[in-house]
């Protein structure tokens, strides 16, 4: 079933039980490869949220600013996306590209992300590509400028959203997790896996 929210197309239970367990596992292969951190926003506060990359190129910020790196702070790559990530996107968005990066979000218990666009890529005509795993969280859909009415809905373990179109440029954000509404990962907690082209 899929939903359509303000254009945000949510594939409700895309990935199951079997598919996510074996994605938690590759994921654990690209934390390996890449830790997560908790990164600075460009105003100097910690996000609640821990974050690291895969693909070509990994998104960070710190006090400079937001923008994507194709190293790792260490001068090492960032590690491969998974290619059942990969099979997501095609089926998804099609083949005529694949996404330069997967943006790993950890949120634990107490974890939340603002009200924000994603706009630090090249080309908004390229959808965005959402993967949910692990404990559900509150999924806040606003309007392509700040303010004005929002909508909200729970987004779940194995749930997948493409942002294309209208949506591509919506402030969206989580407002916090369900703490205990899964046991996918060992300790609790939700990933998101977000899939962009950057240029
Ligand atoms: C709607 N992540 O990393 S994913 C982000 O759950 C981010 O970690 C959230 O927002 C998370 O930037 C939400 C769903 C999502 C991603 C991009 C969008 C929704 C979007 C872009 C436009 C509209
Ligand atoms: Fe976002």
């Amino acid at each position: 079933t899929v939903l359509n929210i303000r254009g945000v197309e949510i594939h409700k239970g895309y990935l199951a039980p079997d598919a996510q367990a074996r994605l938690v596992e590759d994921l654990r292969g690209v934390v390996r490869a890449a830790a997560f951190a908790r990164p600075v926003t460009p105003g100097g506060r910690r996000m609640s949220v821990r974050m690291t990359s895969a693909g070509r190129y990994g998104w960070v910020t710190d006090r400079s600013g937001y923008r994507y790196e194709p190293c790792q702070a260490d001068d090492s790559p960032w590690p491969a996306i998974p290619q059942a990530v990969l099979d997501i996107w095609a089926d998804l968005v099609g083949d005529r590209r694949g996404p330069d990066c997967c943006l790993v979000n950890y949120y634990d218990e107490s974890a939340k992300m603002g009200m924000h666009q994603d706009r630090d890529e090249s080309d908004f005509s390229w959808p965005v590509l959402s993967v949910s795993l692990g404990a559900s969280a509150l999924f806040r859909i606003g309007n392509t400028t700040r303010g004005g009415r929002t909508e909200s809905t729970w987004l779940e373990s194995g749930d997948v959203l493409v942002m294309g179109g209208e949506a591509r440029l919506i402030y969206h954000g989580i407002d916090r997790i369900r703490v205990g509404s899964s046991t996918l990962l060992p300790r609790g907690g939700r990933i998101n896996l977000t899939l962009r082209v950057v240029d």
